[in-house]
């Protein structure tokens, strides 16, 4: 089994802490294979960032369906791109924010997601709706650090996270706690044993939903909402994304 786990963004050394991630819960016989666009932005905070990185983001699960990839991660708190993924994937694409909150709300009655900068607070309220666990998430906060500043050891990241995740279970009510950014990943069980809760990494946890699926021999239905782009022609710089008649 190959699954393909995208970071969205071009920054390499997320894309490894992803990739570690990933293949440190993957089962037997599964092949993890990591990549990012060569194209877009070097970190994901804000609606304008995440429109310009869905392109490159396409091109890598186009890829994936030629090189025959069971399944895809996206591994971006926003999902982004998630369901124009699913239309030309054949096997599931699952996103980290749909992974984490779904996972969350197996085990506790309530969830915080702690995510990065303020601004991207919305996107994550918007996902709560769409993927229908606003019953199970208590709020959505951010603890104001930068995505690439995650592993700057200047940052002080980790208190700031971990502090935030202790206001968000006397605040919230929560029981549990979604980290809302995929280069959180390498905190998780750190965070779990500081806080006595379960902390739910979306990585790991989109990763064991694909294996999951795969192992089920569960793919996208292809029969409507998800079914194949229609062919018609592209313009320009993407004449090459062109929906192809695919064969039956
Ligand atoms: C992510 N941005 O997981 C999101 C998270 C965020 O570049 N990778 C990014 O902070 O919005």
């Amino acid at each position: 089994m190959k699954i393909k786990v995208i970071n969205p963004n071009t920054t390499a050394s997320m894309t490894q802490l992803v990739a570690m991630a990933a293949q440190s819960v993957a089962g037997t016989g599964v092949l993890i294979q990591a990549a990012q666009p060569a194209d877009g932005p070097v970190s994901i905070e804000g609606f304008y960032d995440e429109a310009m990185a869905t392109v490159g983001l396409l091109e890598e699960i186009r890829k994936g369906e030629a090189e025959g990839v069971d399944g895809y991660v996206i591994a971006c708190f926003g999902d982004p791109g998630l369901d124009a993924a699913r239309e030309i994937a054949k096997g599931p694409v699952v996103g980290i924010a749909e992974a984490a909150m779904r996972t969350a709300s197996y085990l506790a009655t309530g969830f915080s997601v702690v995510t990065t900068l303020t601004r991207t607070v919305i996107i994550a309220e918007h996902l709560v709706d769409k993927y229908g666990v606003r019953s199970h998430c208590r709020k959505v906060r951010a603890c104001d650090i930068a995505v690439l500043e995650l592993d700057n050891p200047l940052s002080n990241a980790y208190a700031t996270i971990l502090d935030e995740c202790k206001t968000a279970l006397i605040q919230d009510g929560s029981a549990a706690i979604v980290l809302g950014c995929a280069g959180m990943t390498d905190l998780c069980n750190r965070l779990s044993e500081d806080l006595g809760v379960p902390v739910i990494d979306g990585v790991t946890s989109a990763v064991l939903m694909v294996e999951s699926l795969v192992r089920l021999r569960l793919g996208t239905s292809k029969k409507g909402d998800y079914a194949l782009p229609l062919p018609k022609p592209y313009t320009g710089k993407l004449c090459h994304l062109a929906p192809q008649v695919k064969p039956s």
